[in-house]
């Protein structure tokens, strides 16, 4: 194994660490162009393509601060799979420099994919983000949070275009206590963290957010003129079996370097 980089000891008391600068310009562009490419040809996509977006429209308005599905149009809020509409993204998730980020902070060489997606804040109106922990989650997670979600930066995020805000140290909760204020968030809702202990993350383009499991974190709206679109993935120890019944293309993938 490597000597542990300097991001390792911020990940580690925080539960989120950000690697400035981790992707060139040439490259972010392209991905930026990929995304462009979907949102500007949803009329055209077939049903499959479709049924891995989630639009704006289609989700209540109470987190776009009551701006209704008629003012929306087709934006987009999750781009799914980006991977089957470019392989770019692909390149991105197999990139060395990302897995071995990934092996780092998960303390293993034998590392897989769970999924990833492109999740967007359309300038004006794009809904905020409850406060949640990914772990446990019920879309693709393993019994333990044996994972980390990797966040690349687009467009860069300030608190104006909805940044993630992050309650540093929340990741020292045993996973007992994870899943306990996990039902208690699917009864009675989630609960709002005080603001002074919430750290927002103002990131440039290219910049990776590397996210504890544990950690508690979420956003507000983007109330700004620009775009705010990170590429999200999820990875995981390859030891560690999935107890969620979904999958996408690149979940169990072996990442090797
Ligand atoms: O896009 C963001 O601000 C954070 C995404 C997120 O919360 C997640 O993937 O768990």
């Amino acid at each position: 194994m490597r000597p542990p980089p300097a991001w390792r000891a911020a990940y580690e008391a925080q539960g989120f660490a950000v690697l400035p600068g981790f992707v060139d310009a040439a490259w972010i562009e392209a991905l930026r162009d990929a995304v462009d490419a979907v949102q500007r040809n949803v009329a055209t996509l077939s049903e499959a393509e479709l049924a891995r977006l989630v639009f704006e429209r289609d989700l209540s308005a109470r987190r776009r601060d009551g701006i209704g599905a008629e003012a929306v149009g087709d934006a987009l809020f999750i781009l799914g799979e980006p991977e089957t509409f470019d392989p770019v993204f692909l390149r991105l998730l197999t990139w060395p420099p990302l897995v071995q980020a990934a092996q780092l902070a998960l303390g293993s060489d034998a590392v897989v994919s769970h999924f990833m997606n492109v999740t967007i804040k359309h300038p004006r109106f794009g809904r905020s983000i409850a406060w949640h922990r990914d772990f446990p989650n019920t879309y693709i997670c393993p019994e333990g949070p044996d994972f980390l979600r990797l966040m690349l930066c687009l467009d860069g995020m300030d608190a104006e275009t909805g940044a993630t805000g992050f309650v540093p140290g929340t990741h020292r909760v045993s996973d007992e206590a994870a899943r306990e204020a996990k039902r208690h968030e699917d009864a009675h809702g989630t609960s709002v963290p005080a603001a002074q202990t919430v750290q927002t993350l103002v990131c440039a383009p290219g910049d990776l957010v590397l996210i504890h499991p544990k950690v508690l974190h979420g956003g507000g709206m983007n109330t700004g003129v620009r775009p705010r679109r990170n590429v999200v993935m999820q990875i995981g120890l390859a030891s560690a079996p999935l107890v969620t019944g979904f999958r996408e293309s690149t979940t169990g993938l072996v990442l090797s370097p």
